[in-house]
């Protein structure tokens, strides 16, 4: 287990020593994801846990699916000298979750064909269950040519589906932490609006349109209406008579309404 911590330890320095920022893998792009595993082995294999390597390569379906067909292999201590191999593929839909986030999460589930190899003794091959969660993080800004690169963690079982004589049912339990880099997606921006005026850039003719300003589906101020100044200023004109009035002694009143009135 020592060898597995050292590994999961360099693997993380690394990961955190990238900058961050957001986006996941973009849809329609290809990845592929090289990974050190510590595997837990079912009981009745009587080998030891040991590390192991996977590496991945899928195609990013689209915000919610991804396709992944993986090798896998560890080597694990038996008594004595002996030991145990395991050697395996399998063909994966994960369910990404959140794509749009800096973590996206993700659940998988899939078929292998897993391969044991005992020094001394038989080989036997088994068709399992693959079972996985696990965590995609941004370790970067998703480039514009649709590459992204990602922290990936997660954790899972292999079930054997064969009914075999040496380990029948075997479960092992697996996780996995390493590198997802994607490449070749569709990079999709959602459109800014800069000037506020809710008519974003790419169609916005007049940017930099004052806040608060009316504008039309062009996002230009749109021409003021004449009729309604007009109204206003009449309105404005009758309000300073009326307090002329009030403010004024009587005798000065008719003074003051014939001036309002004249200018
Ligand atoms: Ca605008
Ligand atoms: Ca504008």
């Amino acid at each position: 287990m020592k060898r597995i911590g050292t590994l999961v330890l360099a693997v993380c320095v690394a990961a955190f020593a990238s900058s961050a920022a957001s986006a996941g893998a973009a849809p329609g792009s290809w990845y592929i994801s090289p990974q050190v595993n510590a595997l837990w082995l079912d009981d009745g294999r009587v080998a030891d846990d040991d590390a192991g390597v996977t590496l991945a390569l899928g195609r990013v379906i689209n915000e919610n699916w991804d396709v992944e067909l993986s090798v896998f292999g560890s080597e694990h201590d038996r008594a004595g000298s002996d030991t145990l191999e395991l050697q395996g593929f399998g063909l994966s839909t994960k369910r990404v979750f959140y794509r749009e986030g800096r973590v996206n999460p993700f659940l998988s589930l899939g078929l292998g064909r897993v391969k044991t190899i005992l020094k001394p003794g038989a080989d036997e091959e088994d068709l399992s269950a693959l079972f996985g969660a696990g965590l995609l993080i941004d370790l970067g800004p998703s480039r514009d040519d649709g590459s992204a690169m990602q922290l990936r963690a997660d954790i899972g079982a292999r079930r054997g589906l064969s009914d075999n004589d040496q380990f029948p049912d075997a479960v092992d339990y697996v996780a996995g932490l390493g590198i997802q880099y994607s490449w070749g997606g569709t990079v999709t921006r959602l459109p800014v609006d800069t000037d506020g005026d809710g008519v974003t850039d790419d169609i916005d003719k007049c940017p930099g349109t004052p806040a608060g300003t009316p504008v039309d589906s062009s996002g230009c101020s749109l021409p003021q209406d004449d009729d309604a100044t007009v109204s206003s200023m009449k309105t404005t004109s009758a309000r300073a008579r009326r307090l002329a009035r009030k403010s004024m002694p009587s005798a000065a009143k008719s003074t003051v309404t014939t001036t309002v009135t004249a200018s």
